[in-house]
């Protein structure tokens, strides 16, 4: 997250890094960090298999029973927004246990839904690069799947948990307002501030669970796409706290293998209020706001 995007590199860097204003600033943030690269990892599940190293790109087969595990749980497991949208996907965008539906296709349904659309990118972005994309409600989509002998629980994101955990709750409008009010308040913020909301997203936008009708579940895409930990964050095993923007965007996380701690929140428009106060008290030389019309980012004083 501390990474700099070299085409946007500041002379005033030491004060705030340079962000994207404009959607086609976007090409400029293309960085990649080959973090579980399974050339390069000795642990990635790839590692010693040469064929997946070659292809490295989304099979049917592999994916076929990550699919059919995950949507056996999702009625019990998955919140009500990723459920509606997860069956629109199925019936009107070609989702199904032996299809790996087209980026275009799922972008165009997203886009009459929230106006989020996905982009493809090539490997796994740097923090940075990613999240400044979703301040223009653009999701930049990994294509490369998980190896086939760890279905159950990815290292790293792959198109599975792309399409199966973001996708669906970039549906939502509440949702999808809140995946870019986290952004918006990182343009501008110092790398502390940064890193926080980093690890804000991480335990919302990636692991979060909420409360509907007094029953937890799962609305983060982290555990919406692996039925491993989509199972362990609805056990007895975790330890679940209530959602504070305060003590989420301080706890320690690791990527390796499941969460420990888990934050549940009350409702999305809970979690958006509890986020935007949080936002409101970050020290930063200006505000930002996003105009939709033409997808550009405004700065304002900040008084
Ligand atoms: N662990 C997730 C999965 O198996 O689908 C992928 C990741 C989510 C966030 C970081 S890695
Ligand atoms: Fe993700």
């Amino acid at each position: 997250i501390k990474r700099v995007s070299e085409d946007l590199r500041s002379t005033k860097e030491d004060k705030f890094h340079l962000f994207p204003r404009k959607i086609s600033e976007l090409d400029k943030c293309h960085h990649l960090v080959n973090k579980f690269d399974p050339d390069l990892d000795l642990d990635h599940p790839g590692f010693s298999d040469q064929v997946y190293r070659q292809h490295y790109l989304p099979e049917v087969c592999a994916g076929r029973e990550v699919y059919t595990t995950l949507k056996s749980l999702y009625p019990s497991h998955a919140c009500k927004e990723h459920l509606e949208a997860f069956h629109l996907l199925e019936r009107f965008s070609g989702y199904s246990e032996n299809n790996i539906p087209q980026l275009e296709d799922v972008s165009c349904f997203l886009k009459e839904r929230t106006g989020f659309q996905l982009r493809p990118v090539a490997g796994l972005l740097s923090a940075r690069d990613f999240l400044a994309s979703l301040a223009f409600r653009v999701f930049q989509c990994t294509q490369y799947i998980r190896h086939a002998s760890s279905p159950m629980h990815s290292p790293e994101p792959d198109c599975c948990h792309e399409l199966l955990g973001h996708v669906p709750m970039l549906a939502d409008r509440t949702f999808a307002q809140f995946s870019q009010d986290i952004v918006l308040a990182s343009l501008g913020a110092n790398d502390e501030e940064i890193e926080k909301l980093a690890t804000l997203y991480w335990f919302t936008v990636e692991f979060g669970l909420c409360k509907q009708n007094g029953v937890i579940k799962a609305y983060g895409a982290g555990l919406l796409s692996s039925y491993g930990e989509l199972i362990h964050s609805l056990s007895d095993e975790p330890e679940v706290r209530d959602f504070d923007p305060d003590a989420a965007a301080v706890q320690p996380y690791q990527d390796q293998t499941y969460q420990p701690v888990y934050f549940v929140s009350e409702s999305f428009n809970e979690a958006k209020d509890k986020l935007r106060s949080y936002a409101a008290r970050i020290k930063r030389p200006f505000l930002v706001k996003y105009d939709p019309y033409t997808h550009s980012i405004e700065l304002l004083d900040n008084p």
